[in-house]
């Protein structure tokens, strides 16, 4: 290894000190690859295996990796199945949110709710969406106000910086960098290595993600990752 590889390498370490990565709900049921009930589209197995691969290369740049998991009961509020006469994707009011209502999806305890991404390379994988009242999209609360342990988690770790991508950029990666911008921490997406639900909610979340202060990166660039 030359000299300066060498002090690339421990730069790299040292932001990685404090920067995190959230990989979201890279889970069977929100992919093609895995004919998952609430299939995002661009999901497929390359897709996978690129998120894999980005992931591994962070770990190998010393970044410490989190994920998120979308880990419902079989009653939970934002599956249409759990309300009489409705449909999947309908939009329905209560107690003035308005919860979209989905296929049933990541039911906790069935393989499709499983992380694709190798689970080793994750320091902690936080569960969300646990409670049937309430959605979460957001890795750090639910509709209700509830917090994950994701928070306490990166402080714990020193974490001041996270870079968010995965699954589905229209929802769990916009409220999860939103409520990190929101707890103070810095955000940034990698728009390449996430998918939306659909085109229209995922330029808007993008431009609302950065309206609010979240960088959004087209790929993953390592450069661009150590300064932001
Ligand atoms: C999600 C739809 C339903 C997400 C979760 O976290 O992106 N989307 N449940
Ligand atoms: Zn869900």
């Amino acid at each position: 290894m030359t000299g300066i590889e060498r002090v690339i390498t421990r730069t790299n370490r040292k932001a990685g000190k404090k920067t995190g990565i959230i990989v979201a709900d890279v889970q069977g049921d929100f992919t093609t690859w895995r004919e998952g009930s609430l299939a995002v589209p661009g999901t497929d197995k390359g897709f996978v295996a690129q998120v894999e691969q980005a992931t591994k290369r962070f770990t190998r740049e010393g970044y410490p990796i989190f994920g998120t998991q979308d880990w419902h009961p079989p009653d939970h509020v934002s599956f249409f199945t759990n309300h009489a006469g409705k449909k999947a994707f309908e939009a329905i009011q209560i107690e003035g949110r308005t919860q979209v209502l989905w296929p049933p999806h990541c039911v906790q305890g069935t393989e499709k709710a499983g992380v694709l991404v190798d689970n080793t390379l994750f320091l902690a994988i936080v569960k969300k969406g646990k409670d049937p009242r309430y959605d979460s999209y957001s890795g750090f609360q639910d509709d209700g106000g509830n917090k994950t342990e994701m928070d306490p988690i990166l402080k714990r770790n020193g974490i001041e910086k996270v870079v968010v991508y995965g699954i589905a950029t229209d929802y769990c990666v916009r409220a999860t960098a939103l409520d990190a911008a929101a707890a103070g921490y810095k955000v940034a997406v990698i728009e390449e290595l996430s998918k939306g639900v659909a085109p229209d909610t995922t330029a808007a979340a993008l431009e609302e993600m950065e309206t609010k202060g979240v960088k959004i990166f087209k790929s993953l660039d390592l450069e661009k990752i150590k300064s932001f």
